[in-house]
């Protein structure tokens, strides 16, 4: 499919970028972005080992949701749109390799949203994030609710979302929001940095290690604690295992096969 609102690069072997591009309304997500990341995230090649989400030009990752599309929703419409961007959402989260969103700029709304449904975070120092909904009359529709209370507490998400303030990219670092700050000319040279420590490990590992933290989110501590068991176990299955520990024991770099 020929998108319109995603520019698809590969900026290094096996490692995939999608760059929103709605430039005249700062990379805001319409029901069109997100039918074409539903697209995206449905046929993604599953032997990519990782996947970054960035937005175009140097001053917005996504400013939101579009204000202007929403502003004349009834009540279903808004549910329907709410569930859509949750569920694209999701299956960004639920996707086999790491995603890491590449934050160039406003991560408002949505695109705070959005970035909280990646695996890492890396904002470049003019980034800027918030939940200002309220300031809409609105609340977060796409799982912002859930998702800034599980990665910086109840505290903090209620004071961000309950004022709608927006913070800088170090206040976003002090409190886990993002993973690390740099600046903006440097921002993909640091993203591919660690795209590329994560492409040289055991594929069937990094893959199986993100569907345990993933599922291990709601999950009791006895079930969470039985799940990692399990899946540490069912990694001895694998060729990549034995290349792994045969190289570290006979000190030579390994070769993983994805087997
Ligand atoms: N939606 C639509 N258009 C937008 C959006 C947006 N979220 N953000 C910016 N734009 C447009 C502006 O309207 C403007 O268009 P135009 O040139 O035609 O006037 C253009 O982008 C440039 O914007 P500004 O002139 O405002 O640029 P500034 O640099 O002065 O300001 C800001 C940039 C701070 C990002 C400012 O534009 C702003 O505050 N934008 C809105 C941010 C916001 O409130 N985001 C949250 C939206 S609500 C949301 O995301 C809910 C998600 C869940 C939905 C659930 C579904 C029901």
């Amino acid at each position: 499919m020929d998108y319109q609102f995603l520019k698809i690069s590969q900026p290094m072997p096996q490692v995939e970028s999608v760059t929103i591009s709605a430039p005249k309304s700062l990379n805001a997500l319409n029901l069109d972005i997100l039918k074409e990341l539903m697209h995206y995230v449905d046929h993604i090649d599953n032997t990519l080992r990782v996947i970054i989400i960035t937005g175009d030009g140097n001053k917005s990752f996504v400013a939101g949701a579009d204000i202007a599309q929403m502003q004349n929703f009834n009540e279903a419409e808004a549910l329907s749109f709410s569930q859509y961007g949750a569920e694209v959402f999701l299956k960004i989260e639920n996707l086999p390799m790491p995603v890491i969103a590449a934050v160039n700029g406003f991560a408002l709304g949505g695109g705070c949203e959005l970035c909280m449904a990646c695996d890492i975070r890396i904002a470049s120092e003019n980034a800027l994030f918030g939940q200002p909904e309220v300031k809409l009359g609105i609340i977060p529709g796409f799982s912002g609710t859930y998702r800034l209370s599980k990665l910086v507490g109840q505290g903090f998400a209620k004071e961000l979302i309950y004022t709608g303030r927006n913070i800088k990219a170090d206040a976003a670092l002090k409190i886990g929001l993002v993973n690390a700050v740099v600046p903006q000319d440097e921002l993909m040279i640091y993203v591919l940095k660690i795209a590329g420590q994560i492409v040289a490990n055991a594929p069937i590992a990094v893959n199986t290690a993100k569907q345990v933290i993933n599922d291990n989110y709601d999950l009791s501590r006895e079930d969470a604690l039985a799940l990692e068991n399990k899946q540490f176990a069912a990694c001895f299955n694998s060729e990549d295992q034995k290349e792994g520990m045969t190289a570290f024991l006979n000190k030579r770099p390994a070769t993983f096969k994805n087997k």
